[in-house]
């Protein structure tokens, strides 16, 4: 009785939020409750929420053990999850409560929610997929763990210098005490590393893994809530300490330095998130990270599972393990060796339990971004691993020689091992052969997979194991919280409460028919009209630059590649620039204005990308400066892109670009995002564009470029029958030519860029330049006609529902993991 008194429920009232938020000020930030900040508000106010969410995490893990279902697991080296708490509050439906609660202290939400850092432990896509995900698991109640690394250092933050040079800075984000973790210092796993595998002396023949070093794992859990469920899901992030601190026979043999050392070692495991996106470099502390990881993540499971007291070959009914493409690709060799080592079970009885538990999903099908680990490394780090993996190799490739006899080629492009100097292993093969069910990330993609990088594969093993799950996104973060006013008007104009339209998306559609009320129509542009205020107004607090809102906004954002072509964007801002420059006043009276923006990192070895932001920095000075031209056309390169950012910039737009090489980019998520907030699409035929104009109608997207079956064909014409590209794409060879004489910079720092495309041009710059000009200026065309530009715009977002992250996670639910929604009270 005494217990059940004491225990917490939910803040429901203004009255309960502002005692808990003073509370907090008083106990746990231990300050006066009349000297009080933003921050130490928003830290107050965050610890307030995690009380709630505490309540439904408790009783959402009690229904589990209750019920114990079948769960799945989505193990991912990257959770890009940006800001908590006014997703927290949207989901527990207290945001009204907190904004009325905050006020009466003094304070104002919108500030407050600006106090709190981004949590950005992911480089892009991968990441914040995974976050998506889980933001779905929660509100579609399905038992759905997240299993990741908890970094020190998230990705890098970007600084631009003068010249246009991106700078990296750490991440410290853990500085200011982060109050949506719970450390479990009581859930710790030891894990090794090196040492020797070793015949066990007790007659059985066992392998032993013996000896190296040994590192501990510290769990620290994050509460993950449901959009308007109590279900509130579990993601546990590893932390890696020394096992004693100190290493005590170093510190006693009077070796101190080397004691301390070899605890910063084991530090060092989780310190920093690699921001390489799509090239792989084989470091050492990486594969530390992935083992570390996998290994702590399995035991954490199987100790779960143990808990049952199941016999283990049910492992598979209990236990579904997605692998975010190969990064935790080892659990496959780590779970055999659990159950042979550790638990005496046949090769057999292991690998039919191994391939009964995993699914792999690739996200990639660039050569350089296809892991592959060298032998040599693989058998220093992890030793009994390589030896599963090659007998994983034997066992298969006599399953391959059988069906295939004598094709000895076909073995080779098979075999999980790479011959050459050193040998590697193909982390994208044991993914493969080690699972369940393979897929892709949107249909051409998928394909893609299956006919190319595991073509083989599917011949050997049928095709109906190797699938597709087109991404999705929340809409809850990417449309409610980012654009409160047009959910507002979706809302009202549905006539169905938020929490049903916001968890049956496709209900989008409603809309339709508003496209053709002119009121509807006037509303809808406003809000876009604010959208573009707001951003113009974040550009001017932070970089204190003024952008005009009476333009079209053009919006490219995400990681700097050559694959996904901002320099093909470039290049067409310049090639407008130019014709500008050439136009006489009752030319240019007829153009529509417009502002270009562009955000993303580059990975911090990547020269070439690291060229393309220097040059679109300095285009950015001759264009803005230029008197004959500034009210046609701006240009911003927006730094330090984040979550957090891109939900102020995606509302804002009205076309944005996703214009990578035919059948490069995966999928892309955030076309999905623009789309989803009115913004129309420039893009190729490619990854989910094509998906997401089959949905909202080709005549509301536009596309350009040559398509993927053409793309092999050319390259081969590049290096074969190369065409100078003056004779080839003159108006691009008179971009080139016009940067290299010096117009943006009069040194030849640019060259190495601009040699990319006159050489081999691998990326087919010159072969899409004039159509995406074409694409551009029938842009151009489509915005002089407001009314219709708005109606494109209202039938793009009607017909989006399709991109709910919540239909992803229900198809990755249903066909591949068994598991089903556990709802509670
Ligand atoms: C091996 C290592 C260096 C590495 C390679 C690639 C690390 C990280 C990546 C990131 C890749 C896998 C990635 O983010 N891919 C993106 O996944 C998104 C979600 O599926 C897709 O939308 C996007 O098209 C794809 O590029």
């Amino acid at each position: 009785e005494v217990w059940r008194a004491g225990i917490r429920g939910l803040d429901k009232t203004v009255d309960d939020i502002t005692k808990s938020v003073v509370n907090h000020v008083q106990t746990s930030l231990a300050r006066q409750a009349y000297n009080i900040d933003d921050l130490g508000a928003y830290q107050a106010a965050a610890l307030s929420v995690r009380d709630n969410l505490l309540v439904n995490w408790n009783e959402t893990q009690l229904n589990y053990t209750k019920k114990n279902p079948k769960r799945a697991y989505y193990l991912s080296l990257e959770f890009l999850m940006g800001r908590t708490l006014d997703n927290a509050l949207l989901n527990l439906g207290l945001k009204d409560e907190y904004k009325d609660g905050v006020q009466k202290l003094g304070f104002s939400i919108e500030d407050i929610l600006d106090k709190e850092r981004d949590a950005a432990l992911g480089n892009g896509g991968l990441g914040r997929l995974a976050a998506c995900y889980l933001d779905s698991g929660s509100s579609t109640e399905l038992p759905l763990w997240g299993y990741g690394l908890r970094y020190k250092y998230g990705i890098f933050q970007q600084l631009i210098s003068p010249e246009g040079n991106q700078l990296e800075a750490p991440d410290p984000w853990l500085d200011n005490q982060n109050p949506w973790e719970l450390p479990r210092l009581d859930v710790t796993y030891e894990i090794r590393f090196y040492g020797r595998s070793e015949r066990s002396h007790d007659g059985s023949g066992r392998a032993v893994w013996a000896g190296g070093q040994e590192v501990v794992a510290v769990a620290y859990d994050v509460m993950i809530p449901g959009y308007g469920t109590k279900t509130t899901n579990n993601l546990r992030l590893w932390e890696s300490r020394s096992k004693r601190g100190f290493d005590l026979n170093s510190f006693n043999a009077g070796n101190y330095e080397g004691a301390v050392e070899s605890s910063n070692s084991a530090d060092a495991i989780t310190s920093v998130l690699y921001p390489n996106d799509h090239t792989s470099f084989g470091k050492e502390l990486r594969l530390k990270q992935q083992y570390f990881w996998t290994a702590a993540s399995l035991a954490d499971i199987m100790r779960r599972f143990k808990n049952q007291n199941k016999p283990l070959a049910q492992f598979p009914d209990f236990v579904a393990i997605q692998l975010n493409d190969t990064h935790p690709t080892l659990a496959i060799p780590e779970l055999m060796r659990i159950l042979i080592d550790e638990e005496d079970l046949t090769w057999d009885q292991a690998w039919t339990i191994v391939t009964n538990t995993f699914f792999y999903t690739n996200h990639t099908v660039l050569p350089e971004a296809l892991e592959k680990w060298p032998v040599p490394l693989l058998e220093h780090v992890l030793p009994r691993h390589l030896q599963i993996i090659y007998d994983i190799n034997l066992f298969f490739l006599q399953a391959v020689e059988k069906k295939y006899p004598g094709d000895r080629e076909r073995l080779a492009r098979m075999s999980l091992i790479e011959e050459g100097q050193p040998k590697q292993v193909r982390m994208a093969h044991l993914a493969a052969i080690g699972s369940r069910k393979v897929n892709g990330v949107a249909e051409l993609h998928s394909d893609l997979v299956r006919t190319t990088i595991l073509k083989d594969f599917v011949e050997f093993e049928g095709l109906s194991k190797y699938s597709n799950v087109t991404n999705g996104i929340t809409p809850r973060r990417w449309l409610d919280q980012c654009n409160p006013e047009l959910s507002a008007l979706i809302t009202k104009t549905l006539a169905v409460d938020k929490n049903v339209w916001l968890k049956d998306l496709k209900l989008l559609k409603g809309l339709i028919p508003h496209a053709e009320d002119a009121d509807f129509r006037k509303a809808w542009a406003a809000i876009k009209q604010r959208n573009k205020e707001r951003l113009a107004a974040h550009v001017q607090s932070t970089l204190g630059l003024t952008v005009r809102t009476d333009a079209m906004f053009d919006v490219q954002i995400k990681r700097i590649h050559e694959y996904k072509r901002q320099t093909l964007n470039i290049l067409g801002v310049i090639h407008r620039y130019l014709t500008l420059k050439v136009m006489t006043p009752e030319e240019k009276a007829k153009v529509n204005p417009r502002v270009v923006f562009f955000a993303g990192k580059a990975a911090p070895a990547y020269y070439i990308a690291k060229l393309t932001i220097r040059l679109i920095v300095n285009v950015a000075k001759v264009i803005n400066g230029d008197p004959d031209t500034k009210d046609y056309l701006q240009l911003y390169f927006l730094p330090d892109y984040s979550v957090s950012l891109a939900e102020v910039l995606i509302p804002a737009s009205d076309i944005s670009q996703h214009i990578s090489t035919a059948g490069t980019e995966a999928s892309g998520t955030s076309n999905m995002k623009f789309c989803l907030n009115g913004g129309l699409l420039l893009g190729t035929v490619d990854g989910a564009n094509i998906e997401i104009a089959e949905e909202v109608g080709e005549s509301n997207v536009f596309f350009f470029g040559h398509l993927t079956p053409a793309v092999e064909d050319l390259r081969y014409q590049h290096l074969y029958h190369p065409v100078p590209i003056e004779e080839k794409c003159p108006a691009l060879a008179n971009v080139l030519n016009q940067i290299s004489s010096g117009l943006f910079g009069n040194d030849d720092i640019y060259e190495p860029l601009l040699n990319t495309i006159r050489q081999n041009d691998y990326y087919l710059l010159s072969d899409d330049f004039d159509s995406y000009i074409a694409a551009l200026a029938m842009v151009d065309e489509a915005y002089q006609d407001k009314e219709e530009w708005i109606k494109k715009s209202i039938n793009t977002t009607a017909n989006m529902g399709k991109f709910s992250s919540d239909r992803a996670i229900l198809e990755y639910a249903e066909s591949f993991w068994n598991i089903e929604p556990t709802p509670f009270k």
